[in-house]
């Protein structure tokens, strides 16, 4: 969609991309979720998933830019492409509160804080991804092992999520099989390091 003279919905927060300053994104009051891919001019609805239209926090991952937690009145929402899909990570915070500020922990990429009215004070929200979820959709499938490929041998971005399937402390070609063999031959689960 795009809103040049058309009316503008209510907007709530607004949040840009570290590494790209061309892309922003947009939350409003009861009219969903919008993305711009060149500053502003145009805007696309990236709604779709998120069950409810009020947006009352954006989070965009300062290490993973693709990576965006959003906060609507449905609940927590979690996208690692930068909005094309979304997860539903569940209601993480009281019915009643009214998030006025979130942001992700610069310390520890599964950390976030609520700022809230209507409960008083703050909330943090933990969103723990399984080992093996080498992409970050808090789940574990083949996905992870081609993110885990692409990461290792074909110079694409590290893992976003826990990725030493083997407990070795290190993520490379030994952690791809045992995620193929966990996956598709009945192997042992991915181990998580102590
Ligand atoms: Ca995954
Ligand atoms: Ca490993």
């Amino acid at each position: 969609m795009s809103w040049s003279n058309r009316y503008l919905p209510y907007v709530t927060r607004i949040a840009g991309d570290p590494s790209d300053a061309s892309v922003l994104y947009l939350g409003t009051a009861y009219s969903g979720l919008f993305k711009s891919s060149d500053a502003g001019a145009h805007w696309v609805d990236i709604t779709h998933g998120i069950s409810n239209p009020y947006i009352d926090g954006i989070a965009v991952d300062p290490d993973y830019p693709s990576v965006l937690t959003v906060v609507s009145g449905g609940g927590v929402f979690r996208s690692v492409n930068g909005g094309t899909s979304w997860i539903d990570l569940g209601s993480r915070l009281p019915k009643t509160a009214i998030v006025e500020a979130f942001a992700r922990s610069p310390l520890d990429p599964q950390r976030f804080y609520a700022a809230t009215i209507g409960t008083g004070g703050g909330h943090a929200l933990r969103v723990v991804l399984p080992q093996g979820d080498a992409n970050g959709d808090t789940k574990v499938d083949v996905l992870d092992v081609f993110d885990l490929i692409n990461a290792l041998f074909a110079g694409g971005a590290a893992p976003i999520g826990p990725a030493d399937v083997n407990g070795d402390g290190r993520v490379d070609v030994a952690d791809v099989f045992y995620l193929i063999t966990y996956l598709f031959a009945s192997g042992p689960p991915p181990i998580t390091a102590s």
